[in-house]
């Protein structure tokens, strides 16, 4: 018998996850079928996408062989049936307090800065980069974890070193660009261009450090197609573009920048957004959705 979700404490909510606490040692991450797009939380949600974004994250976890926080599998006796293949019951660690981004392509903040200073985060970049431009080596682009609500804020790895000390600081740059250049080759072989991601680690027991969190879903990360990749220009996003192109088209009749609740999805954006999702997950995975364990 499997417990009621509301036998657990609610600790707190992301924009389109929850978190509850099973023990004092243990949390419980829930995904929602929720999509976000320019600062909205959408609506309809898109079915399955808790599920399809929880699949990836265990794959790479799984792939990946770094210590990480999952303390059970998708189908853990201590998850609710209603969430069963949308969860992950992870260890209860203290958390860095730094966003540890890598990015191998220019775009987003790090374009903004570098056309603002020559540098992301300080780190220097050569004359004449551009929008989506492949970047000479992967970088360590740390930020600040911001309220909910708000935007993260890009630091300097100096930045990093004060709050956290040299040693931790090195520590994670080395291990944000060692996985985000793992995770970027198995998913180039794949056909998909992982621009950027944005990890969080944990502190385990003995000090070292914890792949916590998502891993290198589309909604910490940048996925693009490699097929239709063309450096200068703003790259559709595997996974929200039908949905963003579809907001911002004469179709929808929505005024952004009037500050305008963004109307409700049609049923043929949604469903394409969902098979794009399950096209993400199957084309890194190689496995096939329809395995996945799902509600009981
Ligand atoms: C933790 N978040 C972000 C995720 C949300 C917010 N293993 C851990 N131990 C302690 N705390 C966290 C984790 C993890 N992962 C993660 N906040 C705290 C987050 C999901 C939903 F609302």
């Amino acid at each position: 018998m499997r417990p009621e979700l509301n036998t657990y404490t609610h600790l707190a909510s992301g924009k389109v996850r929850e978190i509850y606490e099973i023990d004092p040692e243990t949390l419980l991450l829930v995904a929602s079928d929720r999509i976000s797009a320019y600062d909205h939380v959408l609506s309809p949600a898109i079915p399955d996408k808790g599920r399809i974004l929880t699949a990836m994250s265990f794959f790479w976890f799984d792939v990946l062989g770094v210590p990480n926080h999952l303390a059970g599998g998708p189908t853990d006796a201590r998850i609710p049936a209603e969430v069963v293949g949308r969860s992950m019951v992870v260890r209860k660690l203290p958390m860095v307090q730094v966003e540890c981004v890598a990015r191998g392509y220019l775009t987003g903040s790090g374009l903004l800065d570098y056309r603002a200073t020559g540098a992301v985060c300080g780190v220097e970049l050569p004359a004449g980069l551009d929008e989506a431009s492949r970047l000479p080596e992967p970088i360590f682009t740390p930020a600040t974890k911001a309220a909910q609500g708000d935007h993260d804020e890009n630091i300097s790895f100096s930045r990093v070193v004060e709050q956290e000390g040299a040693d931790r600081a090195d520590q994670l740059r080395t291990a944000t660009l060692d996985i985000y250049g793992r995770g970027a080759a198995l998913a180039a072989d794949r056909g998909i261009i992982l621009a950027d991601t944005k990890f969080e680690f944990g502190i385990g027991n003995d000090g070292e450090l914890v792949l916590a969190d998502e891993v290198l879903t589309p909604d910490s990360s940048r996925y693009w197609e490699a097929a239709s990749y063309r450096a200068g220009e703003v790259q559709p996003s595997f996974d929200k573009q039908i949905v963003r192109n579809w907001l911002t088209g004469d179709d929808s009749g929505w005024d952004r920048v009037a500050d305008q609740p963004p109307p409700e999805l049609p049923e043929p954006v949604v469903s394409r957004t969902r098979a794009r999702y399950i096209e993400a997950y199957e084309w890194i995975s190689q496995k096939s959705f329809a395995d996945w364990p799902n509600h009981e």
